[in-house]
């Protein structure tokens, strides 16, 4: 059965591609499983159907069969337990590249997302011109170690996992900060990832849905 996700009606960011539904879909070109997209609005998704699907009213949801499942994290490793190409054989590397999926998600993003609420929900009040640069700073600490990390290698541990598909979606969430550039080998790691036949096609699909 072809699965079905869910993807904003008109992304807020105008398909820059950095609404959620991207990693799913990219995850889902890297092993070449076809699937089909169902577009919600913002007021569809706080409704009972998809609330049933979504119990905090967001996207992206994957449906396959009689499984509904929501969270990035648990759809694309879902995808890659069940399909070649996103984690590694080995149990060990198995294990590994699933670590840098839970790092991108709950260690680098969380400070990243800190910068959205800073510059767009609080951007209007009294404490943002003091809270800015320190969320700054701690973007650019993780940056620092995560750059330290990786090196001179392509990808995170070995060849590309879905550890990097998480990661490189997180950070690319960081490109109109300009702090990217402040790490010339994070930005490598990222337009490899960018780089890669399934992103293009992912990207590809959620612009299309956001330049009808
Ligand atoms: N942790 C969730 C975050 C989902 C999320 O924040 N989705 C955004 C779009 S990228 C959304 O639906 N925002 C609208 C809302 O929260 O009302 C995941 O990784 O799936």
């Amino acid at each position: 059965m072809t699965p079905t996700i869910t993807a904003f009606e008109r992304s807020p960011d105008g398909g820059k591609g950095l609404a959620r539904d991207t990693r799913v879909r990219w995850a889902l070109e890297e092993v070449g499983q076809p699937y089909e997209v169902r577009l919600v609005s913002f007021q569809a998704m706080k409704e009972p159907a998809h609330l049933a699907l979504h119990p905090f009213g967001q996207i992206p949801t994957y449906e396959e069969s009689d499984l509904a499942l929501f969270e990035t994290g648990s759809i694309v490793l879902h995808l890659a337990e069940r399909h070649a190409g996103l984690l590694p054989g080995d149990a060990k590397a198995r294990a590994r590249a699933i670590s840098w999926m839970f790092a991108a998600l709950n260690t680098v993003e969380p400070p990243i997302l800190e910068l959205m609420t800073v510059r767009i929900l609080e951007g209007d009040r009294p404490w943002t011109r003091e809270r800015l640069p320190l969320v700054l700073d701690r973007i650019r600490e993780r940056l620092k170690q995560l750059s330290a990390r990786l090196g001179d290698s392509d990808w995170l541990d070995g060849a590309f996992s879905a550890g990097d598909l998480m990661m490189v979606s997180v950070l690319l969430r960081l490109r109109a900060s300009g702090l990217l550039n402040e790490f010339p080998s994070l930005s490598a790691y990222v337009a490899r990832g960018e780089a890669r036949p399934a992103y293009q096609r992912a990207f590809a699909a959620q612009l299309a849905v956001n330049t009808r």
